[in-house]
């Protein structure tokens, strides 16, 4: 069998006004548009995976929250009603999709081999969280994929910072020797925006664009920073700075998506692309790619 490998990884935000604003036909709400800015990233993203060939898709979110260990849901067929909890008005979402239970399991047992604590999700009425439902359906709208998704662990609340990190990076280790000795093409995404602080009210409608920005210049400043990190490909550097960026910009890296990427990816030295920037309701949001299949070995 020929070795698996991930095509690309993605960081790739789930505001569920993103969907909303897409008005597709899953989402009951409707809306006039807005967030273009960050839409039309999510555009550039989808083309530039078009034509790429892969198997299934991986994510972590930092909205499926468990405090014993990582978890993967290992039911085959999800299918429900999502509603946000804090933007109901914004986000009830019908899905349907499919698990791939086979990759999950095999990542899950080889975090389990590597000292994780770590458990299979069998409850056939889970819930599936926005997180996950929101970046998948602005990644790959046809929803024509099977799926891997896994839990944030809060080992940052539980324990600190540094705990989280060591964790992420070993599950990222972990979910690439399991992709690899599954022989599957997969697509890898962390499902969270940058800095965090946002608006405790909402606009009338939600997306008035005249009102939307950034919290404060030190979230911007601090945003650019992490973008820059990425496009001049410092992943080791982002891992170092992560505790400050997540006390500091109260960043939604805190559950562990994106040093569970960087570290699935090896740690990339190689650049990676930004497809867009934006913020929603005052949090920072970047749609960045990297794009291993083209990165030599
Ligand atoms: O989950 C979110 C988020 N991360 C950022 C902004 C607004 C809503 O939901
Ligand atoms: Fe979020």
């Amino acid at each position: 069998m020929a070795k698996g490998e991930i095509v690309a990884g993605c960081l790739a935000p789930h505001p569920p006004h993103l969907v909303y604003a897409e008005n597709p036909e899953q989402n009951e709400p409707a809306s006039e548009g807005g967030w273009e800015q960050l839409r039309w990233g999510y555009e550039r993203l989808r083309k530039s995976l078009e034509g790429v060939d892969y198997d299934v898709i991986v994510i972590l979110s930092p909205h499926w929250q468990t405090y014993i260990g990582t978890h993967f849901i290992g039911v085959e067929k999800c299918s429900s009603k999502s509603v946000d909890p804090v933007f109901p008005n914004l986000f009830r979402f019908n899905y349907d999709l499919e698990i791939d239970v086979e990759l999950a399991k095999a990542i899950h047992d080889k975090a389990e081999e590597n000292g994780m604590a770590v458990k299979m999700m069998n409850n056939p009425d889970f819930r599936v969280d926005y997180g996950t439902l929101v970046s998948c359906h602005m990644v790959r709208p046809e929803w024509d994929k099977p799926i891997v998704s896994i839990s944030s662990n809060r080992s940052l609340s539980y324990y600190s910072v540094e705990v989280m990190q060591e964790m992420m990076l070993e599950l990222g280790r972990s979910t690439a020797k399991a992709i690899e000795e599954s022989g599957k093409k997969c697509l890898l995404i962390a499902s969270n925006s940058l800095s965090h602080r946002h608006f405790v009210t909402e606009t009338n409608p939600p997306e008035d664009m005249s009102k939307e920005h950034i919290t404060s210049h030190a979230m911007h400043l601090w945003d650019m920073r992490m973008i820059e990190l990425m496009r001049e490909g410092k992943s080791q550097q982002i891992i170092d700075e992560m505790p400050e960026f997540c006390e500091q910009a109260i960043a939604e890296t805190d559950g562990g998506a994106f040093t569970w990427l960087l570290s699935a990816l090896g740690v990339p030295k190689q650049p990676a692309i930004l497809h867009g920037y934006g913020t929603i309701i005052g949090t920072g949001n970047a749609i960045v790619e990297w794009p291993v299949r083209n990165w030599s070995a």
